[in-house]
């Protein structure tokens, strides 16, 4: 059922009636992005339109220009999030991609096509840079939805996927470097005591939609930095990494896999969509639920989490917001009026982050 603007526009006094304000990054109400404006025909002048965790920002540009090139809106944002894959430069996903506590990496990827209501996913994949195309090719080519280990390989190489070595040498450096700060009676020797050891952090998820209204989500990652080798994020769960209803929209999830995937989050987000909330308090009682659901002692004594979790929503129509537990995040956005950067709206000020991560 696609929600008409009067109807959306009812719907959310309903919910500020009801007590429902979200905080948005100037501490104030705000109804979320221009409402699109129906120009007759289905048209709405808030499309195209491509959304994406900020590290997407040179795939937005990508997956737009491909859109208006006509091209399907899965296969536009795949092409946008390739880019990262391929980067050894970008250590959150594919080639360079941090690895697992044994310097394996091991990829996660997702995606979903909205016209012909298909999803494809693989988990934990090593030796292939791009497993958002090896999600699709899941898709396309099998009766799974969902591939994982050395099954996803094996089927990635049937499909003519190029074997390599994901481990660069930034990458392996800064796997040793955790590894032998892990303990100091171990037998490896400590090095570079002031350098910071990188955290997980990346994953990128897109969604595109296209003139016409057609959907494609995808996310991809190489996951939490220094996981148990055989650990499985939120990104390659259909629901959690990403989601969409090709009738509503579109939502993906970047950040603590772990804490999104006991609320399906991008389900959930499409779903509040699907009653007539905005994107904006769609991703915001996802965060919440979020938080709802988390077990103590991932939360401060105020209860703030110890961890980031970042959520991407987009309508059929073309409004679109970006939330993150804390005030400072940003998300990425191409539309008729280019790439760029706009900033998330948050449940917590920037000030009442907890000092110290739990574990
Ligand atoms: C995961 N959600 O594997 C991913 C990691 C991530 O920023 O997004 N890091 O849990």
């Amino acid at each position: 059922m696609s929600v008409s603007r009067r109807d959306f526009l009812e719907r959310s006094a309903a919910l500020a009636a009801a007590g429902f304000i979200p905080r948005l990054p100037d501490g104030g109400f705000l109804p979320g992005p221009a409402a699109p404006v129906d120009v007759g025909s289905g048209v709405f002048r808030g499309r195209p339109v491509v959304i994406s965790s900020a590290n997407g920002i040179r795939g937005v540009k990508v997956a737009f220009d491909k859109m208006a090139n006509g091209e399907d809106p899965l296969d536009a944002a795949i092409a946008g999030v390739n880019i990262e894959e391929l980067d050894p430069n970008n250590q959150s996903v594919g080639f360079g991609g941090l690895p697992n506590e044994e310097g394996i990496v091991q990829l996660d990827a997702s995606c979903m096509h909205g016209p012909t209501r298909r999803a494809g996913s693989v988990g934990c994949i090593e030796d292939i840079a791009t497993p958002s195309l090896v999600a699709k090719a899941v898709m396309d080519y099998t009766d799974h939805i969902m591939l994982v280990g050395p099954g996803a390989k094996k089927f990635a190489l049937a499909m003519g996927f190029k074997e390599q070595n994901l481990l660069t040498e930034k990458s392996r450096q800064d796997w040793m470097r955790w590894k032998s700060r892990l303990n100091k009676n171990d037998a490896w020797l400590d090095h570079d005591e002031d350098i910071k050891i990188k955290f997980t952090t990346g994953t990128i998820n897109m969604n595109a939609v296209t003139s016409a209204g057609d959907i494609g989500s995808v996310t991809t990652t190489s996951g939490m930095s220094w996981k148990i080798s055989g650990r499985v994020g939120d990104s390659p769960i259909i629901g959690a990494g990403q989601y969409c209803d090709n009738t509503v929209g579109a939502a993906g999830s970047t950040g603590r896999g772990e804490a999104n995937i006991k609320v399906c989050g991008a389900f959930l987000a499409v779903e509040f969509m699907r009653q007539g909330m905005t994107p904006e308090q769609s991703l915001l009682q996802v965060v919440e639920r979020v938080i709802a659901m988390t077990e103590k002692r991932l939360l401060d004594e105020r209860g703030r989490p110890y961890f980031d979790l970042d959520f991407y929503a987009v309508t059929k129509d073309g409004r679109y917001a970006g939330v993150s537990c804390f005030e400072g995040s940003r998300f990425a956005v191409c539309d008729e009026q280019g790439a760029r950067l706009e900033t998330s709206a948050y449940l917590f000020k920037a000030s009442e982050r907890p000092k110290a991560r739990a574990n």
